[in-house]
């Protein structure tokens, strides 16, 4: 059963750990949002790829969400004692990953083969993907002005009001060849959207040039799971968002976002109500994941919910 996954960080994440655990090795694909990359004290960093390959190596920061387990913070300290820039906290483990990121860019390798050796390196059986090799980065119009995605994410802690996103470069960016490789594959079982913010995490997947259209066009059942539980987001910004950008913060408005190609919605028990009037079919099941156990289940769900054609 060969899968392909949408993701962004934290949420995402814990779903492809899930996935990564019940499917066979090989079978899983990771898509992993590059709107959050950005140049920092000289370094190319990629959060999303990085909580992914963490998480999915088992080395992650399960209280940060983001970051590597065990992680001292030697460097951040002498940073600051020089009066360096230490909104953005780069652990001495993790920052191994940005230098050698940055120097395999600067020698002309592409995001995705840099990617797919470090996945390989930590024991990750899973294929992790970049959206893309080119540059695209997320900007938000908020009441403070145009900001960059970690101004407005980390260094603003996501307080100001959100009036619009957008992904900057998209338009001219290319999916990478293996995420349109996935998707174009006849033998692929099932595409998950992961629960991850969708105006943040997938969103800048979908304005890839033929990546929605795909979605619409594909033989393989297009499952997503709802990121808003009892009217809340588990984590981060993504409920104030929706409630800025004028929508209801309901699991149901989610997936209204996916309407053009989803087959099946995977939304929480809690919520029957605010579901039950939605067109496309779905399916009830707790989608908290505390757990490992919580994540393998709600694997298990996803990939057990019948789709088109079944
Ligand atoms: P980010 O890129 O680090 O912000 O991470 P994602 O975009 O992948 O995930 C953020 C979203 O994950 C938020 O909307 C959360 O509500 C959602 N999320 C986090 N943990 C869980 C969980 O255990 N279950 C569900 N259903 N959603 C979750
Ligand atoms: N998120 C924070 O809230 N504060 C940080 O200092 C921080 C540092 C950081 C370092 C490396 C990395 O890969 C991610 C990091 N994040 C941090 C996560 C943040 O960058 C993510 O973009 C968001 O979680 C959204 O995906």
């Amino acid at each position: 059963m060969s899968v392909l996954a949408l993701s962004g960080g934290i949420g995402g994440a814990k779903l492809a750990a899930g996935l990564c655990r019940v499917l066979p090795p090989g079978e899983l694909t990771v898509v992993a949002n590059t709107g959050d990359d950005f140049e920092h004290l000289g370094l190319s960093i990629s959060p999303d790829i990085d909580t992914l390959l963490y998480t999915l190596a088992g080395i992650d920061n399960a209280d940060h969400g983001w970051g590597r387990r065990e992680e001292t913070w030697t460097f951040m300290g002498a940073l600051e004692t020089l009066g360096g820039e230490t909104w953005f906290k780069l652990g001495d483990g993790d920052l191994a990953t940005h230098v050698e990121r940055t120097r395999r860019l600067a020698a002309g390798e592409p995001l995705s083969r840099i990617t797919d050796d470090f996945r390989r390196r930590l024991g990750i059986p899973a294929q992790l993907v970049p959206m893309t090799d080119d540059r695209v980065r997320t900007r938000l119009r908020t009441e403070a002005g145009w900001l960059d995605f970690q101004d407005y994410f980390v260094r603003r802690r996501s307080s100001p009001v959100v009036r619009e996103i957008v992904y900057a470069g998209a338009a001219e960016a290319r999916a990478s060849r293996e995420f349109l490789a996935a998707l174009a594959d006849h033998t692929l079982s099932r595409i998950v959207i992961c629960p991850s913010n969708p105006f943040l995490s997938i969103d800048p997947i979908l304005s890839l040039p033929g990546v929605r259209e795909a979605l619409r066009c594909t033989q393989a059942p297009v499952v997503a799971v709802s990121p808003i539980i009892g009217g809340q987001a588990v984590k981060g910004p993504t409920a104030k968002i929706m409630t800025e950008l004028g929508l209801p913060v309901s699991p149901a408005a989610v997936a209204r976002r996916y309407a053009d190609f989803l087959d099946i919605y995977v939304a929480d028990e809690a919520d029957a109500d605010e579901v039950a009037d939605l067109a496309v079919p779905v399916r009830l099941t707790r989608t908290l994941m505390l757990t490992p156990e919580d994540r393998q289940t709600l694997a298990t769900a996803v990939l057990a919910a019948p789709g088109r054609g079944l």
